[in-house]
């Protein structure tokens, strides 16, 4: 199935590691690449695919969804994703939204290594353990307070802050239990890039992580590890 869509793959939006003379948009575009993403400009889940494809070294071509104009909501995104959400990930025939099954599938296919998605199955466990964590209660809070009153008609109440905190607490537990600065145990793995990028998102309200040392250290790692792309410009202006 190919679908043709209208959309600009924009040079800021380019993880900074790509913006290497071989590595500008123009090459990717004249590249014809099985893989595709589309992707929102710093939306957390879509960033968590782009860091998951980055360091696993693949080539794909970054497709920008413009979320303001509503492109996600038309009848033929529906056709990528019926769920009309961002990211969607395309290789060959495989079609499919939610990152996490994204960042699942690309760790099962290419990682070889089996560091980022771990074979074994306790290590494998606690990986998946908290990729679900993060879509069930750590980014579902964190968007509910930080990006739904960004972006639509939503208030900010006591309740939402009450209950972005314990999503901090339980993370900054999990962290200090395995006394680790990554999501997963004593290295990086594909559970620490949406649980950063939901992190990232508490910079757009200037909200201090002071009370959450782990999570603190956890968010800063990635500001060292170039694993993690640093595009974070929505965030800080909003
Ligand atoms: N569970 C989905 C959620 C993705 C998501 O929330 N994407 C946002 C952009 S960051 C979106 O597409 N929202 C659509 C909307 O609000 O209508 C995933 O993890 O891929």
């Amino acid at each position: 199935m190919e679908i043709v869509f209208s959309l600009q793959i924009s040079h800021s939006i380019l993880p900074w590691s790509l913006n290497t003379s071989q590595d500008t948009s123009e090459s990717i575009l004249q590249r014809s690449c099985a893989m595709k993403l589309y992707s929102v400009s710093d939306g957390p889940p879509s960033l968590a695919c782009r860091q998951a494809l980055k360091a696993l070294n693949i080539e794909y071509e970054l497709i920008d969804v413009d979320y303001g104009k509503g492109e996600h909501m038309t009848e033929e995104y529906a056709k990528l994703n019926p769920q009309k959400e961002i990211p969607v990930l395309v290789d060959g025939d495989l079609v499919m939204g939610e990152s996490n099954a994204i960042l699942q599938y690309l760790g099962d296919k290419y990682d070889t290594s089996g560091k980022l998605y771990p074979k074994d199955p306790r290590a494998r466990a606690i990986v998946n353990h908290r990729l679900c964590f993060n879509l069930a209660y750590y980014y579902r809070n964190i968007s509910e307070y930080v990006m739904a009153p960004i972006f639509f008609d939503y208030e900010r109440t006591p309740l939402g802050l009450k209950k972005l905190k314990m999503a901090l607490d339980i993370f900054n537990t999990y962290l200090q239990r395995e006394n680790t600065v990554y999501a997963a145990g004593s290295h990086l793995t594909i559970a620490d890039f949406p649980l950063v990028t939901a992190t990232m998102c508490l910079e757009a309200i200037s909200f201090k992580l002071n009370q959450w040392p782990f999570v603190e250290k956890c968010s800063k790692e990635c500001e060292i590890n170039t694993k993690f792309c640093k595009e974070r410009r929505h965030f800080r202006r909003s």
